[in-house]
């Protein structure tokens, strides 16, 4: 007998077969990857600006050239993702104009300012390592297009997560004035950071359907412990202190406890209402304006030439 396509759909998921754009797929899996896909790009575009806010005022040329590469890796991560979503079926014009009309989501994490040089360290050295935490496993993600694009992604993400410990290093080794910058962008960016990896699972209305079609390969609360685990033995490293009063040892788990994270902080940031969200679209509906003349000076080349090749 001839199977169906949902059947074969469940079949390639079970045996560990990537989905490809022209294969079948419920409407529902194309959904919640489209939605997935470009909030992640839009991540990346909007998580431009807070580090975009020290390249004129990085500590010295070198610092300065690493963090301009780094910011100009974010756009192609974006771009790489923007590409990958559009096999799904949606256009990079709806994308955009979803994010800039407040209709999209984007992370949380890049609502927040940057009022320091040592937060350049700090997001390099978190947020970076929270991304990479949870972008490993989306290397195995069931969509052949997404799994791909992230190892690209990741091999750039743990250049950028080194460049950010490095910096916090040379904070901690300087000056008591400077690691007191470093430990306070700490206090700063660790619980934001916590929330990055989502509502915590019972509150997670994707998660579970995500887990069945391979999309996530692990929930929000795993991937959370597994870097609070990761971190606190480099926060000791560097001398600096968890912004935890609640952290502890658990023998029994092989991991640490840790303190609630304020959910309602973070509903108010991911609703809008966060310290920098309102800055954050302006600049980027600023920048689509501005770049207006580009896009109309490349589709008017593009045009000029097809006609050239026709005649
Ligand atoms: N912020 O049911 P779940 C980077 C939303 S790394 C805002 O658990 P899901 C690199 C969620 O969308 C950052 N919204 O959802 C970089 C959903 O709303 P919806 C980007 C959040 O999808 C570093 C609702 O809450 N990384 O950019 C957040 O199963 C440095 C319920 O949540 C990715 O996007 C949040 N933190 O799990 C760049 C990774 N958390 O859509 C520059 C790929 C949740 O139903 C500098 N994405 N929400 O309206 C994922 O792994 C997943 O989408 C999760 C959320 C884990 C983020």
């Amino acid at each position: 007998v001839e199977k169906s396509l949902e059947e074969q759909f469940e079949e390639k998921i079970a045996n560990e077969i990537r989905i490809e754009p022209k294969d079948w797929m419920p409407e529902q899996y194309r959904k919640t990857l489209v939605r997935q896909i470009s909030q992640h790009a839009h991540s990346e575009i909007v998580g431009m600006l807070p580090e975009g806010n020290w390249i004129t005022r990085a500590p010295s040329l070198k610092r300065k050239a690493i963090l301009l590469s780094k910011v100009q890796d974010e756009a192609g991560h974006g771009l790489y993702l923007y590409s990958a979503a559009e096999t799904l079926g949606t256009s990079r014009d709806q994308m955009i104009n979803d994010l800039h009309s407040g209709k999209a989501k984007y992370s949380s994490i890049f609502n927040y300012p940057t009022l320091s040089w040592a937060d350049i360290g700090a997001i390099g050295w978190l947020v970076d390592g929270a991304a990479i935490m949870n972008q490993v496993p989306l290397c195995r993600t069931s969509y052949g297009p997404y799994a791909r694009a992230m190892v690209r992604v990741c091999k750039e993400e743990s250049f950028h997560q080194r460049q950010g410990f490095e910096i916090m290093m040379s904070l901690c080794n300087g000056a008591p004035a400077q690691k007191q910058m470093a430990q306070e962008a700490f206090n700063r960016w660790w619980w934001p950071t916590l929330m990055m990896f989502g509502p915590k699972d019972e509150e997670s209305p994707n998660t579970e359907q995500s887990m069945r079609w391979k999309i996530k390969r692990f929930t929000n609360d795993e991937l959370r412990q597994r870097f609070v685990d990761m971190m606190v033995p480099q926060a000791e490293f560097l001398g600096l202190t968890v912004p935890d009063k609640d952290l502890k040892w658990n023998e029994a788990k092989n991991g640490y406890d840790f303190g609630d994270v304020d959910w309602e902080e973070f509903w108010n940031v991911v609703k809008g209402n966060g310290p920098c969200n309102k800055d954050r679209i302006n600049a980027r509906v600023k920048a689509h304006e501005e770049g207006a003349w580009v896009r109309e000076a490349a589709l008017a080349h593009a045009q000029k030439r097809a006609q050239r090749e026709a005649a």
